[in-house]
């Protein structure tokens, strides 16, 4: 198996590109495919501040070297969700990350500063687990990017996970949500802008990506994540995409040249007036927003010091240089 482009060997192939590519060919590969991603989109202009949203798994820290790489300054933000072994590792990952290149790494602690694990929380609040955790997850990105006065929020988003969305939209017609998938969600009404620059790539290729950079990231999935039909969505696409090469990045990216637009109008008139929540003051179209009301019911359940700021705390002190 040889490189296409050198002739070296090569260590992956994709078939989708019909190629094979060596170590260094693949990183350019990498490299190319994200900044093309935030060209065509208009989704980071250099200069502005990113926040990386880091879960200490294969995207997020791959999405957050790639840009380092580029030369974006970058820090990034973990949430601890109180998800037992699974949270202490992942954080471990993010923080091991951070500290060995000397970058800033925002954290906050949820069952430490509202009183709830994402387990005890969503059966309080009656709740399926993914659902509190993504409404949390969502809040606390988007406070710390606003607080935190970033630019631009990133998430490690792959082609899978926007094809595996897309497939669950379209296969029950959700045609407001289909208008509103987009790599890119411009800043609005007290929402930071928030971009996905891993759309071009898959997970496969995430993961092989921080195996050749010496990436340590967390590998097990998530002990709450059985019953979620986007997993079962994604084995589906496999299984497509294993006949079909390419068809995963056509169907996307097909959607986004050629339908995407049709569902924005719906998307736009379903936007509801909002205004600040009267708890938090994040915007919400209710008295109080969704995840105040989630920490009302399901806070208190484990212990915690009531946090009273709602700045993350700075675990890292250095600001991110171009990783070597
Ligand atoms: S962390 Fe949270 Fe995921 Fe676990 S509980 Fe579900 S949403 S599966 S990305
Ligand atoms: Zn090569
Ligand atoms: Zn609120």
């Amino acid at each position: 198996m040889k490189c296409v482009t050198c002739k070296g060997p090569a260590v992956i192939d994709i078939r989708r590109h019909n190629a094979n590519f060596c170590v260094d060919h693949f990183f350019e590969l990498c490299r190319r495919q994200v900044m093309k991603a935030i060209d065509d989109h208009s989704m980071i202009a250099k200069g502005e501040k990113v926040l990386v949203a880091v879960s200490g798994g294969k995207d997020s820290l791959a999405v957050w070297d790639l840009l380092l790489d580029l030369g974006y300054e970058a820090d990034g933000l973990y949430i601890g969700l109180g998800i037992g072994e699974y949270s202490d590792t992942s954080g471990d990952h993010a923080r091991a990350f951070a500290t060995e290149r000397g970058l800033t790494l925002l954290e906050v602690d949820v069952p430490g500063r509202f009183g709830y694990d994402i387990p005890s929380g969503s059966r309080a609040a009656r709740r399926a687990p993914c659902s509190a955790c993504g409404l949390s997850k969502r809040h606390l990105f988007d406070e710390a990017a606003i607080q935190g006065g970033y630019d631009v929020l990133v998430t490690g988003h792959n082609l899978d996970d926007e094809a595996a969305v897309l497939f669950g939209n379209t296969l029950h017609w959700q045609t407001d949500f289909l208008g509103r998938q987009h790599p890119v969600l411009p800043a609005r009404d007290g929402f930071p802008r928030k971009v996905k620059p891993l759309v071009r790539l898959t997970e496969r290729e995430t993961a092989a990506y921080c195996v050749l950079r010496g990436i340590d990231y967390l590998v097990d999935e998530c002990p709450m994540a059985a019953g979620n039909k986007h997993i079962s969505y994604k084995l589906a696409l496999n299984d497509i995409e294993k006949m079909s090469p390419g068809a995963k990045h056509s169907f996307y990216f097909g959607f986004l040249d050629r339908a995407a637009a049709l569902f924005e109008p719906e998307a736009e008139a379903d936007r509801e007036e909002l205004h600040p929540c009267a708890s938090c003051g994040a915007p919400t179209t209710a008295e109080t927003c969704a995840f105040c009301r989630l920490v009302d019911r399901a806070g208190g359940e484990v212990p915690h010091d009531d946090q009273p700021s709602a700045v993350p705390v700075v675990l890292g002190t250095t600001r991110a240089g171009a990783k070597q």
